[in-house]
């Protein structure tokens, strides 16, 4: 398994040893992401000098993708055979944003992952912040686990044992330090919170990391947008499964932009079946993309 990729280096896991390895010409230009399950030959000593080539990539599982903005043809893949992706957002510090997590939750359902949200900060947040701001999800049925600075991370812990999961979330909301708990010589770099689009991140490449108990856990490098452009719309409104339902009483080829056009989403969400909000952060996501579904 890769468990790290620097500057066309591949670290990779092989029989509880750690082989570098560089791309072999017969692959042409796929590329090779943390996660992927990968055919190694030449020197595989695992010796400080000794380099592999990497021959075959393994067919993926699942393949988490995301764009920097939502117009931008640009993919590029997170993490590939990823189980799990944990949506890592603290509770203060930087702010909690409710349409990132919508974005990470598209992304996810999209990739065929299971989302699992993570509060962190609590001890700096007010009483109730996480429940307050986990009921815009309560018409799902998506697990949320909450973290504070000197509590062992026991729940996360035990919904991470045996998979493959990858922290995702803007920098500063303490994926590493997380990492650093669960992987005890995991020794990742942490830092301060950056200012919002000062652009300064701690970690700068994905790495993954062995778990005790089983499973690996991806540490990645702060987002400061998850752009969702390589989502096809009806996969956006998979996104929103609290809302997907409703929308079998539109009209056909409803674009779900408003009631005065006979969407039936309005009349969903009056009826209580979803929050105001997600439809205003669907219809967000729908209007920032440019599309609409035919
Ligand atoms: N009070 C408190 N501080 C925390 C908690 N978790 C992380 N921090 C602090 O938040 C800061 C950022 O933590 P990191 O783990 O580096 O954040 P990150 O998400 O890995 O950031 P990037 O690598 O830049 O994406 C550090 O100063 C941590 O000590 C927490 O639960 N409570
Ligand atoms: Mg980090
Ligand atoms: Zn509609």
């Amino acid at each position: 398994m890769v468990v790290g990729v620097d500057r066309g280096r591949y670290t990779c896991w092989l029989d509880d040893q750690v082989v570098v390895a560089m791309r072999a010409r017969e692959l042409g230009r796929k590329s090779v992401v943390v996660g992927d399950r990968v055919a190694l030959v030449g020197d595989l000593s695992g010796g400080p000098d000794a380099l592999a080539r990497i021959v075959r990539i393994a067919e993926r599982r699942s393949v988490l993708r995301r764009t920097a903005d939502d117009d931008d043809p640009y993919e590029r893949v997170i993490v590939a055979n990823a189980d799990q992706l944990v949506i890592v957002t603290a509770l203060v510090d930087p702010p909690p944003r409710t349409g990132f997590v919508d974005r990470c939750l598209v992304a996810a359902f999209d990739a065929g992952v299971d989302p699992l949200l993570c509060l962190t900060k609590a001890d700096l947040a007010a009483d109730g912040a996480a429940e307050e701001f986990r009921r815009h999800w309560s018409a799902l049925d998506l697990p949320v686990v909450t973290t504070r600075r000197d509590d062992e991370p026991v729940e996360l812990e035990e919904r991470l044992n045996g998979r493959l999961s990858v922290l995702i979330g803007h920098s500063g909301v303490g994926k590493s330090t997380l990492v650093n708990r669960l992987v005890p010589d995991a020794e990742r770099a942490t830092g301060g919170v950056s200012a919002v689009g000062k652009g300064r991140h701690t970690s700068t490449s994905a790495v993954a990391l062995a778990l005790p108990g089983g499973g690996w856990v991806i540490d990645t490098p702060g987002v400061r947008s998850f752009g969702l452009a390589h989502v096809s719309p009806a996969s956006l409104l998979a996104g929103f499964p609290d809302l997907a339902e409703g929308a079998e009483e539109c009209p056909p080829g409803c674009e779900h932009r408003s009631a005065e056009e006979g969407c039936a989403l309005d009349e969903w969400v009056a009826e209580g079946h979803a929050s105001p909000e997600r439809l205003a952060s669907y219809r967000y996501l729908l209007a920032s993309r440019g599309d609409f579904v035919s």
